[in-house]
């Protein structure tokens, strides 16, 4: 048991230091409400937390029905027993007492409860109405990466097959498309080739716009035992915040936002440049390095620093590492994916693995990392505007293959264009062409950018909104029917995380009221629409998680998301089993392209790939000529400057992002008590620099304004690069008197009020990462500080500027 019990003010707990090869030692972290003693649960139920992408798993412990804390699993591979802040506490909220119990119908403007036959009669006449009046096109679903693998896949069956629309995104659009896209773009294929495992064995370990001391708390800790350790690896942080990682990195690089390529490109030119590419591996595996060496020819680090602002010498450090590195690990995340050129960046960073050989092999892999628990199965079901198991929507034979799986002819799968992505739905609904759109377990009135728009969107009287989900959200609120749903620790499916490792989570407690699992509500739907065969015969043929889950083997054996060698049983057993997993390897696989690419292949791979620049699809006879024999392909790009340049008006760059004690829209983690106490408030952080210059000072109220909006927060004086300012985007307002949002006069506090309308172009995944925007003071903060936590990326700074107010 870990030691520090207080895991608010010790988030990471304690050290168990460790080297290669030896295993990550055990350590497991338990929280029982009231210091329950452990020998007084009654019943200990297995699953894998909700709360991240890291796939922690853990027992939720059950007393009389309630669930009354949780334990980490000591067998798993992933986590080794340990736990983080937001799997210890986070589980609480399922208790709260504002859980929704009954469906609920919008009567003369009110939302009114009603039985869920009423719900569900209502839905499924207007889809009829919609469907005899305009077609399939005017219903749209936007669903989650928090669901479990069967009702992603019955999600999808029952979308592109039953009602025939090509209209089905995932909120991982906004979460993990650029991995996907990236993981595309160089291996033809989404798949992570890489293991958490590598971090016991990498020797550099470099993360690139990764917080992952406060997203992947538990990889953190792994990293932290690392460190700790006589042969500890060396750290590159690429994030232009003072987060835990930079300030254990031996280089960090905090560049100007929205500049992550032109950074990337210098390296590589440094790596290219001191001959430090691995030729053999080059020649064997990959096509287009030429065309890579030319792109980055001039891209020096002189050249990079202007744009990046980032010293010259110290790009070279971080090339010399990444060059000499023996067992090199990256990771990658947001502050690439929503920032701009997000794919060609996450590309590089594959390029680099490839010129360098770094694949494949204990310590040597890129892990495009998630964000989301289950944005690994929203992918590989296809539920996020990708055919269910990687097949290529260009590929007649893969929409064939897949119309045999479902027994319906290929014509009925709507395959003329690429999926619509969500932010394309969201304008379709703004024109009129959607009138129906289904949102399940995501609250865009939060989580979308422009935030104005998307309330007036989804308050027009000619668009039908379901929400389903746990909670009265700003999203439910504006809904014309909502769904009650059960969730994790009250219904059985598995999940997915981001190494491919797939676990089980049980049923523990009945869920609240009437409240259903998500798969109940769609089997209701799919049972009510009657959707058929082409024989005939009923759709959908499975009625429960388990058989939902043999339905989806069948539709990935083959693909390279192979799940034919897992059951539930198997699942129970052991803990943890990385895809593919079939009868060849039925233990699963813990690296891919250990020996050579394998998905790349013109008849195999899931896209053709993309211009990066412009997004424009490629072809197959593109893709054949390029990559013939199915190599990793090497995408080069050239740097182009963000949409949004500083100037007189909006003289700072802005960003957003998370912090480790809340989760997203803080649905669960406001309902947490220990949670919501560690960062109560939405702030807002800015330099010692910019702070001393304007005469602000910490706790003052201010506000921040951007072409779209604006928002106001109490200031918090950070190590932050000068000239950027950072918000935390979990602050909506459900627990506010607004509720939906703010009202005309007094801007709100949710990020997304500033956030620009505007997406990567091979990716589809929004901006929030890059944009411009104005400080100014509102009201002095009287000595109060900002409620922004200490521990974290949002410390207090360490500088004293001259120029700071007196009396801080
Ligand atoms: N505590 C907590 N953990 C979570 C979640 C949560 O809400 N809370 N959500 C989960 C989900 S869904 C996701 S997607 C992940 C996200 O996990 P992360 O990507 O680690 O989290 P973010 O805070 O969004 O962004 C990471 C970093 O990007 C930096 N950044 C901003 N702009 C740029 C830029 O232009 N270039 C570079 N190089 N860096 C930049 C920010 O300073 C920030 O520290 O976390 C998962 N885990
Ligand atoms: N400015 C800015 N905006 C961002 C980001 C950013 O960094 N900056 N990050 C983006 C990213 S990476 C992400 S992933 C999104 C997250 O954005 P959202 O998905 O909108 O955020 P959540 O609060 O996780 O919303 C999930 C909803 O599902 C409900 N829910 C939970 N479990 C279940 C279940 O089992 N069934 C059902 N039906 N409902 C359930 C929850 O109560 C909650 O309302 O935000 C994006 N928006
Ligand atoms: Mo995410």
């Amino acid at each position: 048991m870990d030691a520090s019990a207080d895991r608010i003010a010790h988030p990471w707990g304690s050290r168990t230091p460790y080297s290669s090869p030896e295993m990550w030692p055990v350590r497991v972290d338990t929280y029982l409400e009231n210091d329950l003693e452990p020998g007084r649960v009654e019943r200990w139920v297995q699953t894998a937390s909700i709360l991240h992408s890291d796939g922690d798993a853990m027992d939720v412990a059950v007393v009389d029905g309630r669930m009354v804390g949780v334990r980490g699993r000591a067998v798993d591979r992933v986590n080794r027993g340990r736990l983080g802040p937001k799997d210890l506490y986070g589980w609480q909220a399922n208790a709260s007492s504002d859980r929704l119990r009954r469906p609920l119908i919008r009567e003369n403007g009110h939302l009114v409860e009603c039985d869920w036959s009423t719900a569900m009669g209502r839905i499924v006449a207007r889809s009829q109405e919609l469907l005899e009046e305009s077609g399939p096109e005017a219903i749209g679903f936007y669903t989650s990466g928090q669901l479990f693998l069967e009702e992603y896949y019955t999600l999808a069956v029952l979308a592109r097959a039953g009602i025939g629309t090509n209209h089905l995104d995932g909120n991982t659009r906004l979460c993990t498309a650029t991995a996907a896209e990236a993981l595309k773009e160089s291996f033809g294929c989404d798949g992570q080739p890489g293991s958490y495992d590598d971090i016991d064995h990498a020797d550099v370990i470099a993360l690139f716009g990764h917080n992952i001391a406060e997203t992947q708390p538990v990889q953190w800790m792994r990293i932290l035992d690392r460190l700790e350790s006589t042969a500890p690896p060396n750290l590159v942080c690429v994030d232009p915040r003072p987060t835990r990682v930079a300030r254990r990195a031996a280089v960090h690089l905090a560049p100007r936002i929205g500049t992550n390529l032109a950074l990337l490109n210098a390296l590589l030119h440094e790596i290219i440049r001191t001959g430090r590419v691995d030729h053999d591996y080059l020649a064997a595996h990959t096509v287009g390095f030429d065309a890579l060496a030319s792109q980055v020819a001039n891209c020096t680090p002189q050249w990079a620093a202007r744009i990046c602002d980032v010293p010259a010498a110290r790009i070279g450090e971080a090339a010399e590492l990444l060059g000499t590195a023996d067992r090199l690990l990256s990771t990658v995340l947001q502050g690439i994916y929503q920032s701009h050129q997000a794919t060609a960046a996450a590309v590089q960073i594959n390029n680099l693995h490839l010129i360098r050989g770094m694949l494949g092999r204990p310590g040597a892999g890129v892990l495009q990392m998630n964000g989301q628990p289950s944005a690994q199965n929203t992918r590989e079901c296809g539920a996020n505007g990708d055919l269910p198991g990687f097949r290529n929507w260009q590929n007649d034979s893969h929409v064939a293959d897949l119309a045999s799986v479902w027994n319906v002819e290929p014509s009925a799968l709507s395959h003329d264009g690429p999926p619509t992505h969500a932010m394309q739905m969201f304008r379709y609904a703004e024109q009129g062409s959607i009138r129906m759109l289904w949102i399940s377990g995501t609250n865009p009135a939060v989580s979308l950018p422009e935030l104005s728009r998307i309330r007036s969107i989804l308050t027009q009287d000619r668009l039908f909104v379901i929400a389903q989900d746990l909670f009265l959200t700003e999203t439910a609120q504006l809904a014309d029917v909502v769904l009650p749903a059960a969730t994790w620790g009250e219904k059985t499916g598995t999940l997915t995380n981001a190494d491919r490792t797939v676990h089980l989570s049980d049923k523990a407690v009945e869920p609240p009221g009437e409240a259903r699992p998500d798969l109940d509500i769609f089997l209701d739907y799919a049972a009510r629409m009657d959707f058929r065969d082409k024989d005939g015969r009923p759709l959908i043929t499975w009625h429960d998680p388990e058989s939902a889950f043999e339905a989806w083997k069948a539709c990935s054996a083959g693909r390279p998301c192979d799940y034919t060698g897992l059951t539930y049983d198997r699942l129970r057993g052991v803990s943890g089993i990385q895809w593919p997993c079939h009868a060849d390897a039925p233990d699963g696989t813990p690296r891919l392209y250990t020996d050579g690419i394998a998905w790349a292949d013109p008849q195999v791979c899931e896209s053709y790939g993309k211009d990066l620049l412009t997004g424009e699809p490629d072809d197959e006879a593109a893709y054949r000529a390029l990559n013939p024999e199915g190599k990793a392909v090497i995408k080069a790009a050239a740097y182009t400057p963000p949409p949004e340049e500083t100037d007189e008006t909006y003289p700072y760059q802005l960003t957003t992002g998370r912090t480790l004690y809340h989760f997203h829209t803080r649905t669960k983690t406001a309902r947490a008590p220990q949670l919501n106490a560690a960062a109560p408030d939405v702030w807002v952080e800015a330099s010692a620099s910019d702070t001393a210059a304007l005469g602000l000072g910490e706790g003052d109220l201010v506000e921040v304004t951007t072409r779209r909006g604006a928002l106001r927060g109490r200031l918090r004086v950070t190590d932050i690069r000068p000239g950027l300012l950072f918000i935390p985007f979990h602050y909506g307002y459900w627990d506010t008197a607004g509720g939906t949002g703010p009202d005309s006069d007094t801007p709100g506090r949710a990020a997304n009020e500033t956030t620009i309308t505007a997406w990567d172009p091979a990716s589809k995944q929004p901006l929030f990462k890059t944009a411009t925007a104005a400080l100014r003071l509102v009201q002095r903060g009287e000595g109060r500080p900002a409620p922004a936590p200490n521990t974290t990326a949002s410390a207090p700074s360490t500088r004293t500027m001259p120029g700071r107010r007196r009396g801080r």
